[in-house]
């Protein structure tokens, strides 16, 4: 049976972007098609600077979220990276078949790098390696297939280098994966600057669409949306990205075609109008729903023990053969 493998960081509160760049698909798809496990990756959170109290308080409520948005525990395994050591010990045996000029070249570390240093802050070593830990998360449950927005694809590539250079020196031990990525929504940007990624960790919040906001507050972020000088909608990703960004999330809330949907709507108004029903729509149950778990937060706990624990069972052997296929003597 396939085994697929994802995860979301708690670095900030979850978005329409990570919605239906990976977690809808996730939930709607792999779990039921294939052997799934789910990850909040708390340990990727610690990569830039951190409240210790938000990344708890973010780790539970991504779970809680990611449950929400329904994440079945009974089909699929649903855990936190830091309560399974393996990552972590999978993850230094990697870094001994990567090189540091490829951590350098890895866009988002570029880009993050950057905008910590714009802020005056010290970039933090972990924010180099993050990839190789990622590539660990992948690799030691053999997963065949990673489902991620477009932004992670070139962490998957690096995943995959890695993968094949181990096998290559110490031995077959790894699985290559490789990721795929939703034919719409791959890549919603941000509603006030579509230049940009809709982020997590973005720092006004304007442009972002948080899965928790008010139905109001969608409707005002949407109809506030950026869009592009000209006054007839069509869709063109280098010319008007602003309009192309709205038609890609009707069309990834709808189902939908954004080419058709051009051809639907005659204003910017009517579009926005029908954008921000849309999201609207999509995200009602998954807030009904996190509100039921927020009552119960003994559940959400329940789930995260027993994944960790099934995770465990699933990542140690493979781990353990990378130990010992490197060189390393097994525990006596
Ligand atoms: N804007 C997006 N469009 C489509 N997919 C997206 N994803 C994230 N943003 C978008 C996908 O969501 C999954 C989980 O993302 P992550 O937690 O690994 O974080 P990220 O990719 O670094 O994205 P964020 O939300 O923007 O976080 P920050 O701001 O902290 O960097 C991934 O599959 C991702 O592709």
């Amino acid at each position: 049976m396939t085994r697929v493998f994802s995860g979301v960081q708690p670095t900030g509160h979850l978005t329409l972007g990570n919605y239906l760049g990976a977690m809808r698909r996730w939930a709607e798809v792999d779990q039921y098609r294939a052997d799934s496990l789910f990850c909040v990756v708390d340990l990727h959170a610690l990569t830039v600077d951190h409240d210790p109290a938000r990344v708890s308080r973010l780790s539970r409520q991504t779970a809680t979220l990611l449950l929400a948005a329904g994440i079945d525990p009974a089909v699929c395994t649903l855990f936190l990276q830091s309560h399974v050591d393996e990552h972590t010990r999978l993850s230094y045996l990697l870094e001994c078949v990567a090189t540091d000029g490829e951590m350098r070249r890895m866009i988002q570390y570029k880009e993050k790098a950057a905008r910590v240093r714009d802020r005056g802050g010290s970039v933090r070593l972990s924010l180099l390696t993050y990839p190789v830990l990622m590539a660990a998360d992948i690799l030691a449950y053999r997963a065949d297939e990673v489902p991620v927005g477009e932004d992670q694809t070139q962490h998957v590539q690096l995943t995959r280098d890695l993968a094949e250079r181990f096998n290559q020196r110490y031995g077959h031990t790894f699985v290559v994966p490789r990721a795929t990525v939703p034919p719409v929504g791959a890549r919603v940007m941000n509603l006030q600057n579509p230049g940009s990624k809709m982020g997590k960790s973005d720092r006004t919040g304007a442009g972002v669409v948080y899965l928790l906001d008010e139905p109001d507050v969608v409707r005002r972020k949407v109809m506030r949306a950026v869009t592009d000088s000209g006054r007839d909608v069509v869709y063109d990703t280098a010319g008007r990205p602003g309009v192309t960004n709205l038609l890609e999330i009707l069309a990834a809330c709808t189902g939908g075609n954004p080419e058709s949907l051009a051809d639907v709507h005659d204003t910017y108004g009517s579009l926005k109008e029908a954008t921000a029903e849309a999201v609207v729509e999509v995200l009602r149950p998954l807030r009904e729903r996190h509100r039921e778990l927020c009552a119960d937060p003994g559940q959400v706990e329940e789930v995260l023990r027993d994944g960790a624990e099934k995770a465990r069972a699933v990542a140690r052997p493979t781990v353990d053969a990378a130990c010992r296929a490197i060189g390393l003597l097994p525990a006596a």
